[in-house]
């Protein structure tokens, strides 16, 4: 896909700011610190579009980016941040689920695992929702770059058991670039622009 445009629209703190225009969205959710910020960039060819490392602040936003002026890349809040106030933790799954249930133009979530982790509980509470809402999900393990080629298939064939998933997941990483044109592929696929 060529990037011709990538522009932040809204950091959304609830539903009432979610744009309601028809462009397809696809939307990015894992635990703080997976890589959903880096990847995001990365698939944008951007430095900085989507800042990385911070520490999650006070609310938790939903950011959405549009792309080629065209369709939108939405960031959802991470979860699982050890330091997060209670408010915060508590937040993430109404507003999540709140935005899987309503969004008619979702296309499909990219749900992103840390190649090196244990998927946790609310890992599996996200697909549990994907399920229930019949939303498209599309698996990538991300920092491969830190796992040889062995650990890598490993992790795969790991997380594809341990979390019930029909395929393998991708395996990704926003630092060497790999996975990211298949990542592209099946995105492309679910815009239904291929
Ligand atoms: N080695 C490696 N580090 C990564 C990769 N992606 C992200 N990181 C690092 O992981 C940390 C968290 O990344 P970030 O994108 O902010 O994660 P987010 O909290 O999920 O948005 C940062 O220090 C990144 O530099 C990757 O593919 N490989
Ligand atoms: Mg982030």
């Amino acid at each position: 896909m060529k990037i011709l445009s990538a522009e932040f629209i809204i950091s959304a703190p609830g539903p009432k700011q979610f744009p309601v225009d028809k462009h397809s969205q696809i939307a990015f959710a894992g635990r703080s610190n997976v890589g959903k910020s880096s990847i995001i960039n990365a698939l944008l060819h951007r430095k900085n579009l989507v800042k990385t490392s911070q520490t999650p602040g006070k609310t938790q936003l939903v950011n959405f980016f549009l792309i080629n002026e065209d369709f939108y890349f939405v960031d959802l809040p991470g979860y699982g941040y050890a330091h997060a106030p209670h408010a915060v933790t508590d937040a993430w799954a109404p507003m999540i689920e709140g935005y899987l249930k309503d969004s008619k133009a979702l296309r499909a979530v990219v749900v992103l695992l840390d190649s090196r982790r244990e998927p946790d509980e609310r890992d599996l509470r996200l697909i549990e929702w994907l399920r229930q809402y019949d939303i498209p999900a599309i698996f990538a393990l991300t920092k491969a770059d830190k796992l040889n080629r062995q650990e890598a298939v490993r992790a795969q064939r790991d997380i594809q058991i341990r979390m019930g998933l029909e395929d393998l997941p991708l395996l990704s990483s926003s630092k060497s670039g790999a996975g990211m044109s298949s990542l592209w592929g099946t995105i492309i696929r679910h815009l239904g622009k291929d």
